[in-house]
């Protein structure tokens, strides 16, 4: 009788398994080999936490994430991950979010929201990776004259604003180089091809562009193309600087195509995940921003050792 007694007072006590937790991701899209691998990693994170990933790819456009994010809260999700592909516009789908009593975490960009609508933000310090990528230009440039073109990332993101402003502040004080020109290529190599050939065309074939900063690898790697199809050499008569650190980016470094680029980490589910555990186990609340780190690699870092370690991330 005691044996039945203990037998089913120690079933009793085993906390019952915890349900997989279900998560809504209202990702951007796949418009880089960056943003394919941060999908790729925010589905092994899960896997590897027995989440069930809901996931909604926006193709860019904020009225399909918004229309995600409604459509998880209306599943009851247990939390939302957001990668925003503006800074504005969230105020009032985050206000249902925190109605629901939904926790939402921010993902790789900010919003211009108010903090207390988000649970934290994971990400990169975005001025800071421009200022590092303009840094690299001032040291390498050692005070001769260079006329800059850029490819800005998606207009009205925070990693499009921020990255400008970064490698602005970095170059300012040195007015041997100059931004001459400066448009949107919209994160994609498709378009960092179209710009880029309509600024060689606009810059006299590109015999006076000294160097090209793109807001990612992907605008950077297309333009390089653009460069080769006008016959200059992309890392000699145009220097390239961007950032992400996608592996193609390093298959250029050693071809002599691309000179440096600033690492995004794609694993930001990680941290977001981590922090999401603490809050549903008891209300944790994280710090409002959770920072990735952000290095420097230029052709001098072996890129090939580069490429290899990351080429089955799912860029
Ligand atoms: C930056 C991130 C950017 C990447 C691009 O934090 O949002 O979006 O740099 C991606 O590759 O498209």
């Amino acid at each position: 009788m005691l044996k039945t007694l203990l037998a089913t007072a120690a079933i009793l006590a085993v906390p019952a398994m915890a349900a997989a937790q279900t998560v809504g991701f209202a990702q951007i899209g796949s418009e880089s080999g960056w943003r394919a691998a941060e999908t790729t990693l925010t589905r092994q994170q899960a896997e590897e936490r027995g989440i069930d990933l809901r996931f909604s790819d926006a193709q860019q456009r904020q009225e399909n994430q918004i229309a995600a994010i409604r459509s998880f809260i209306a599943q009851g999700v247990d939390a939302i991950l957001l990668a925003p592909v503006v800074a504005t516009g969230w105020d009032s789908v985050l206000e249902e979010a925190k109605d629901a009593e939904i926790p939402v975490v921010l993902l790789d960009r900010r919003v211009d929201s108010s903090e207390d609508l988000y649970l934290t933000a994971v990400g990169s310090d975005l001025e800071h990776e421009g200022e590092v990528a303009g840094q690299w230009l001032v040291d390498e440039v050692a005070g001769e004259d260079c006329r800059v073109v850029e490819l800005q990332g998606t207009t009205g993101s925070s990693p499009a604003i921020l990255r400008k402003s970064g490698f602005e502040k970095a170059i300012e004080g040195h007015d041997n180089i100059e931004i001459v020109r400066s448009q949107t290529g919209d994160f994609t190599r498709s378009r960092g091809k179209q710009v880029m050939e309509s600024f060689l065309q606009a810059e006299n074939g590109g015999a006076e562009i000294c160097a090209l900063y793109a807001h990612n690898d992907d605008m950077a790697v297309g333009a390089i193309q653009a460069i080769k199809e006008a016959g200059l050499n992309p890392g000699e008569d145009i220097l390239v600087v961007s950032i992400d650190a996608v592996p193609d980016i390093f298959k250029a470094m050693a071809e002599g195509d691309a000179n440096a680029t600033v690492e995004l980490t794609p694993n930001m589910a990680g941290p977001a995940f981590d922090a999401l555990a603490a809050y549903w186990k008891d209300g944790t609340q994280p710090a409002k921003f959770i920072q990735t780190e952000s290095k420097l690699y230029t052709a001098a870092d072996d890129p090939m050792a580069e490429y290899e370690a990351r080429k089955d991330l799912g860029y």
